[in-house]
């Protein structure tokens, strides 16, 4: 199986450089700001992209998160793709513009900067999966940011509590320095008590999924989730995932978690809110590390599914026929 090199992937400077070069080519349309700083110091950006992008205009949001996990490097290939296809194809894609001109998307390329600067300094990959925060007590280094989201954290047996483990949960709910950052973030997108974010995609590798709430739960209901809502999420889903070819379903059924950022995004803010499991399937080679030739097709092919997500912004009950 042929594997990527460190140098096949943007860097973390590379990245934030390509959204500054993003920022300067089209000003109207993008702009980025520093949310706040990772464990160890590392800006942590949200990038706005939307016509008159400069005001806060009362459009549907749609948010989409990168990189939580440190080695799922395509993921921060993928935000590039969306930022670089979204720009590019404004004034030209009648589509894309006409959800430009409706919509205000936020890209985060990466919520881990710490973990993926030390997954790819070295020359060799390292596998590295959580935060680089330490932990009292242990010399064990890290937290698994998509476990330490602050709903049921803790709750199921879906996450550890050992500071060794790569699904540590932390030492309580928003506990990892980028955690707390990027939810501080989604909560201040409230505005006089109304959650902007409609829907949302939270990106990682590896296994072509597309997953929806609750990842606690087997169960397809729960609290804050009802018959409908489920039914939404289920529509589209399924109708992302026809885009993609990837499977859908809901995360639980692929192995339950507690404290991931899907639900929490629902649970406490609303949010429509899926996991993508990138490239490659769980039965192809190349894991977290699939060869950079591969970036330009597996990020594509997600091009549909941003702009199907894009379009139910407004609306995502529609999707099931459930308009109100
Ligand atoms: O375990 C995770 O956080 C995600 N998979 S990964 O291989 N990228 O680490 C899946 C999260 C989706 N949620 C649930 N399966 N409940
Ligand atoms: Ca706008
Ligand atoms: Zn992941």
């Amino acid at each position: 199986v042929r594997v990527a090199a460190p140098e096949d992937y943007h860097t973390y400077d590379e990245t934030l450089a390509a959204v500054a070069e993003a920022e300067a080519a089209y000003p109207d349309l993008v702009s980025s700001q520093v949310i706040g700083q990772s464990h160890e110091g590392r800006d942590i950006v949200a990038v706005k992209i939307s016509a008159n992008v400069t005001v806060d205009e009362d459009e549907p949001e749609v948010l989409f998160t990168h990189n939580q996990h440190a080695r799922e490097h395509l993921t921060v290939e993928m935000a590039l793709y969306t930022l670089t296809e979204l720009t590019s194809q404004y004034g030209t894609d009648t589509e894309i513009t006409t959800l430009l001109d409706s919509r205000e998307v936020w890209i985060v390329p990466s919520v881990n900067p710490d973990g993926k600067v030390y997954d790819q300094e070295s020359g060799s990959f390292r596998s590295w999966r959580k935060n680089r925060q330490p932990n009292e007590g242990s010399s064990a280094v890290g937290t698994d940011l998509n476990r330490n989201w602050a709903y049921e954290w803790g709750c199921c047996g879906g996450s550890s509590g050992s500071p060794g483990s790569d699904t540590y949960r932390g030492s309580g709910p928003e506990s990892g320095t980028e955690t707390a950052v990027v939810a501080d973030f989604v909560r201040g997108r409230t505005v006089d008590g109304e959650q902007q974010i409609t829907a949302h995609i939270d990106f990682h590798t590896y296994g072509e999924l597309v997953l929806w709430p609750y990842g606690y739960t087997y169960d397809e209901t729960g609290p804050g989730l009802t018959a409908d809502d489920a039914a939404a999420f289920q529509a589209l889903g399924g109708e992302l995932a026809d885009t993609n070819g990837y499977t859908p379903q809901q995360s639980s059924d692929l192995y339950v978690t507690d404290g991931s950022i899907n639900d929490w995004a629902w649970a406490d803010q609303g949010i429509f809110s899926y996991t993508f499991e990138m490239y490659p399937s769980s039965g192809a080679g190349g894991g977290f590390y699939p060869p950079g030739d591969v970036i330009e097709r597996e990020t594509s092919r997600n091009r549909e599914a941003v702009v199907t997500l894009l379009s139910y912004a407004d609306c995502v009950y529609r999707a099931a026929g459930l308009e109100s």
